[in-house]
């Protein structure tokens, strides 16, 4: 059996799922295998991974998957992370959102699950856009383009994902594009290791709700441009503001220890059980 064989009967829900409904030159599918490889070397089981995804595009994954899979709502896929962690913290806790998912409904748990440091790998799919319901703009649009909900030019700044999370306390921040694949697989599988509250954010083209708009009439094209506007942070280390400008970095931005919720819970436990004891 080849690593291709492998994984597609290994992984993939084959029976009654597919077609899948992404949209042909979808990234999703390139993420989805570098995501399956990476989980593949982890050395977890099946059984031992919970794959929570929201609404969205890429929250469809877990459809098509054979984990422990839970499709929650839009915006929520982190609290039912963080109830599961709680209540399950042997099992490896995995959660997929789009941009929209997780940093304009999903926004506030975001954030606050990064404070919190709970042990969570969130791998967000930042294509972008409101992919699923026909384009519309997303906390990650950028300045000045057109979508079905900006018609005359977007008025609102970007937020800059990776920034957003090493701000607000995340352990471990990355980001890859599927035009690097390679890299995808390397991030992901990092995180998967890192303890504490970890991100990866995948650059995804969406060619039929972002491309079209801007011009990129092609997944090809949407990837080139991935390909033409990004630098490894290895050597984005050594060169100047001027020098990054319009550049987008890619690889492990943040790697940082902190104690995370789980321990910071369990040390409390400990000692109200002391204290009960002492009574
Ligand atoms: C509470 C709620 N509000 C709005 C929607 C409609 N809705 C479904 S998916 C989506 C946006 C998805 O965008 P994103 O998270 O970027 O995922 P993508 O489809 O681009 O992968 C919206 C607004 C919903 N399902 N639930
Ligand atoms: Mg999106």
């Amino acid at each position: 059996m080849t690593e291709r064989q492998h994984i597609i009967y290994n992984y993939l829900r084959t029976t009654k799922k597919f077609p899948s409904l992404w949209c042909p030159g979808c990234g999703i599918g390139i993420f989805l295998g570098a995501f399956l490889r990476a989980i593949d070397k982890s050395g977890y089981t099946k059984d031992q991974i919970v794959l929570i995804s929201g609404i969205g595009c890429s929250g469809r994954i877990t459809t098509y998957v054979d984990f422990n899979t839970l499709h929650t709502t839009h915006g929520r896929a982190l609290t039912f992370a963080t109830g599961i962690k709680l209540v399950k913290p042997e099992l490896k806790v995995i959660v997929i959102m789009g941009d929209g998912d997780a940093v304009a409904i999903g926004g506030n748990h975001f954030i606050h699950a990064a404070r919190r440091n709970i042990e969570i790998t969130a791998i967000v799919i930042n294509n972008g856009i409101y992919g699923m319901t026909g384009g519309q703009l997303s906390p990650t649009t950028p300045l000045e383009m057109k979508t079905a909900t900006s018609p005359f030019g977007n008025l609102e700044n970007p937020f800059d994902i990776c920034q957003l999370a090493e701000g607000a306390g995340s352990v471990f921040v990355a980001r890859a594009t599927t035009y690097h694949v390679g890299l995808m697989e390397k991030v992901i599988s990092k995180a998967l290791k890192k303890k504490g509250f970890s991100v990866v954010e995948i650059i995804s083209q969406c060619p039929v709700q972002y491309g079209r708009r801007v011009g990129l009439n092609s997944a090809v094209e949407m990837m080139e441009w991935q390909r033409d506007h990004t630098i490894t942070e290895e050597r984005a280390r050594g060169l100047s503001e001027e020098e990054l400008q319009g550049k987008i970095r890619i690889g492990v931005l943040v790697d940082r220890e902190a104690p995370t919720y789980q321990e910071r819970l369990e040390k409390l436990r400990e000692s109200l059980k002391e204290k009960a004891g002492a009574l």
